[in-house]
């Protein structure tokens, strides 16, 4: 398993001396945060991407996985403009080879991607963690999209698959489908699809392909109720597992909060040892963190201190997983 960082939001290059001093020398890096359209006139500029590639190599930390990718949203709602995504999409895989990132995750939550009801619960010490609960949404209104069904966004996920795995399989370049986050049937009235292990199977089946994964997020896979440790080595065994996000929760789909890494309900050990038994060489980075001392709670689950704590609590199950297992 290779540890790797996100560097998601506008400031956090400057973590990369902090990565640096962590020795971890993997980034998860993505296009766009915050965009959900093409820019007029279509098409994508992929230079500041390009540079931002240059700028970890530069120090050492080699980009990985690419996570969020270029905008999807009309593929995903099955919109007219989607084939320009499609194509734009494409192009960034063929950008990606060219700069040997060879892993891309993606979701299919179109319109409400990532959600929390709750971004700031008090955990021990005063720290915070976010969480859900599907009460708390109850009454919201539909959004301009509509109601959703869940047959219309399989069917736009087979067209994605349909149309980029010939491109992904020509560049070497691995799709790992994130599992939708919370986990519950819809919110605001899209659905959301992958909310299970058999869901995220029926993806790697819908168009198969050695190059069509998924994204393992212990959080979100355990939130929709699976044995987190069975579902690693299900789809480990079917070398479906390309990279994965470390983290624990509390609760259910339903109502659940996120918990400092040692603190969840999942038997995090088990967990890492199952990557290492299965021989898995793929990235693995902590995934939502509490938010700690003196830190403002403005990125919700992305700040620094929690990540040191992860990465820490990583680096030693890492180690101990090797001399009990063997591996890399
Ligand atoms: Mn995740």
């Amino acid at each position: 398993m290779k540890l790797a960082m996100a560097y998601f939001y506008p400031g956090h290059e400057e973590k990369i001396p902090l990565s640096q001093q962590l020795g971890v020398d993997r980034a998860v890096i993505n296009v766009c945060s915050q965009k959900t359209s093409l820019p007029e006139g279509g098409g994508w500029d992929f230079a500041s991407f390009k540079s931002k590639v240059e700028s970890f190599l530069q120090a050492g930390i080699k980009p990985e996985v690419v996570e969020g990718p270029t905008p999807l949203e009309r593929t995903k709602l099955g919109l007219p403009g989607r084939d320009e995504e499609i194509e734009v999409f494409c192009k960034l895989l063929d950008v990606m080879d060219s700069l040997d990132i060879r892993t891309v995750c993606y979701n299919w939550m179109p319109v409400i991607g990532w959600y929390r009801s709750r971004k700031a619960i008090p955990a021990r010490g005063g720290a915070t963690v976010t969480g859900y609960c599907h009460r708390d949404i109850e009454g919201e209104p539909l959004t301009e999209f509509g109601e959703v069904p869940p047959e219309r966004l399989w069917k736009n996920l087979e067209y994605f698959l349909k149309a980029v795995l010939p491109a992904a399989e020509s560049h070497g370049i691995r799709l790992a489908v994130h599992p939708d986050d919370p986990p519950v049937p819809a919110i605001r009235g899209i659905s959301r699809i992958l909310i299970s292990t058999e869901a995220l199977q029926k993806v790697t089946e819908l168009v198969p392909s050695e190059y069509n994964g998924i994204t393992f997020c212990q959080g979100s896979i355990g939130a929709g109720g699976a044995d987190v440790p069975k579902a690693i080595s299900d789809f480990a065994e079917k070398k479906k597992i390309f990279f994965a996000h470390f983290r624990d929760i509390r609760g259910t789909a339903e109502d659940f909060r996120e918990t400092f890494h040692e603190d969840g309900q999942t038997d995090m050990y088990q967990c890492m040892k199952l990557y290492y038994k299965y021989g898995l060489d793929c990235c693995i980075r902590p995934d939502h963190v509490p938010t700690m001392l003196g830190e403002e709670c403005s990125q919700p689950g992305y700040s620094m201190l929690g990540n040191l704590f992860a990465v820490g609590y990583m680096k030693g199950l890492m180690e101990a997983a090797q001399k009990e297992i063997g591996g890399f």
